[in-house]
């Protein structure tokens, strides 16, 4: 007999929208087919290593409240018995992907070489547990942020032994990454950033983050990495100013930088909102930038400043999501992977699956309402007919095509007169109520 860690949570099955099971999907139909395809596949839901397998619920102020040793006692036990506990959650819950750390895979030991085995041994026993289970690695990345060497930064540390380990690191996890058959493999800034001006060399750190990227790129071609790199935008915690700082910043970084081409944007919900943006403003920029890749799906605090990590409910918020992704052709390479911790509170085995429906529905409400409001077509007719001047009028297509000068739209103004005539109402309450409308009936 297989031993069994979530004893008390149930495999969990799509019992529709009046169901007041709390062991159930009420919109999430993994194998229901939406225009040609399974719903699992609209979403790529993806299981975060880090909060759901090894966050035991430290916080500054206290000590952890859960107990994710799942039975083991050294730290490799502890770290086999998490792997076994994460393919049984995901296979009691329909999630085909997930992500890691390297550190949260495997233990470090006390050298790098030590390390490397740990991560070698426990790359091997999540191979085998994959190929029985079938899930699949969204993306990987290396952990440069927890140990005290990376202080300072790592490949934007003053330092070059800092910058030397953090190559011999992420070389590492990309080649652990392309074993366990990574889909992707992604840049978290971590550290890479500043607390004062007064120590830093910003023009130097960014230029070698850029050559640290670039040197990735190569390495992870050469080992066979196919997918894509994705960077994770996030405009501070833990320092006091991120480099990556929000998705128009990246894509400048990756334009300057020469690293379009294989680079595109992770967008967390919280990140953006901690920018001062909001989730749908990062989304529709990385889509209209070109380098929309794929999301870490969570909400914040709009009353707290920092990253709380907390599982995505605002049906709003991932409805939005939904639409936005769709307008960005649906998840090619990405997916919804739920970086989000239950609360310190929810301290149960049973809360991590709670959450995990909590999230997985949203975000199926979210595909299916977005998709409503396509077929119910009063947005996209109301905004395209917004900019319908751009098509009906002569000094409209001449703008738009790119030929008008600024002697011809001068004399075409000074013959016309005041333009205000010409403006309408924007409409936001109305089309407010037409969101509601669709989302509530
Ligand atoms: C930190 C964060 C990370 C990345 C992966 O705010 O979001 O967990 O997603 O390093
Ligand atoms: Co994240």
């Amino acid at each position: 007999m297989k031993k069994e860690f979530f004893e008390q949570v149930p495999v969990i099955r799509y019992e529709g929208p009046k169901s007041a099971n709390p062991f159930a999907f009420r919109y999430y139909n993994p194998d229901e087919i939406i225009e040609g395809k399974p719903m699992r596949e609209h979403l790529r839901f993806g299981l975060s290593w880090w909060h759901t397998m090894t966050a035991d619920g430290t916080d500054m102020f206290g000590r952890g409240t859960m107990d994710k040793s799942f039975g083991g006692k050294t730290a490799m036990e502890k770290s086999k018995n998490r792997a076994c506990a994460a393919f049984e959650f995901m296979n009691k819950l329909s999630i085909d992907w997930f992500c890691y750390h390297d550190r949260d895979l495997a233990p470090e030991g006390e050298t790098l070489a030590q390390t490397n085995e740990n991560l070698d041994e426990m790359a091997d026993f999540v191979a085998d547990l994959q190929k029985e289970n079938g899930q699949k690695v969204l993306w990987g990345t290396a952990n440069c942020f927890n140990h005290p060497r990376y202080m300072h930064g790592a490949s934007t540390s003053p330092y070059a032994d800092v910058y030397a380990y953090t190559a011999a690191q992420v070389k590492k996890c990309m080649e652990v990454t392309r074993k366990l058959g990574g889909e992707n493999y992604l840049f978290w800034g971590g550290r890479e950033g500043y607390e004062t001006l007064l120590n830093t060399d910003m023009g130097l750190e960014l230029d070698h983050m850029g050559r640290f990227l670039r040197m990735c790129r190569d390495y992870g071609r050469k080992i066979g990495l196919g997918g894509v790199f994705f960077i994770e935008p996030k405009p501070k915690e833990p320092t006091k100013h991120q480099y990556d700082f929000d998705t128009a910043t990246v894509f400048g970084f990756l334009q300057k930088y020469g690293l379009l081409d294989d680079f595109r944007v992770n967008i967390e919900a919280n990140h953006a909102t901690l920018a001062a943006h909001t989730f749908q403003h990062e989304l529709a920029t990385a889509r209209v930038d070109g380098i929309f890749g794929s999301i870490d799906a969570n909400q914040g605090d709009l009353l707290l400043g920092w990253d709380t990590d907390q599982f995505p409910t605002n049906v709003y918020d991932t409805t939005l999501c939904m639409r936005e992704v769709r307008k960005a052709g649906g998840f090619t390479v990405g997916g919804l992977n739920f970086d989000a911790k239950a609360r310190r509170g929810s301290y149960t085995p049973e809360d991590i699956a709670l959450s995990y429906i909590a999230g997985m529905d949203a975000f199926a409400f979210g595909l299916r309402k977005a998709i409503e409001i396509e077929q119910d077509g009063t947005l996209d007719e109301f905004v395209s007919n917004r900019y319908r001047s751009y098509r009906e009028t002569e000094i409209g297509r001449m703008i738009e095509n790119g030929t008008a000068t600024m002697e011809e739209l001068e004399a075409y103004v000074l013959a016309r007169g005041e333009v205000t005539d010409t403006l309408e109402s924007g409409r936001q309450e109305y089309l407010e109520t037409v969101l509601n409308r669709i989302l509530f009936h």
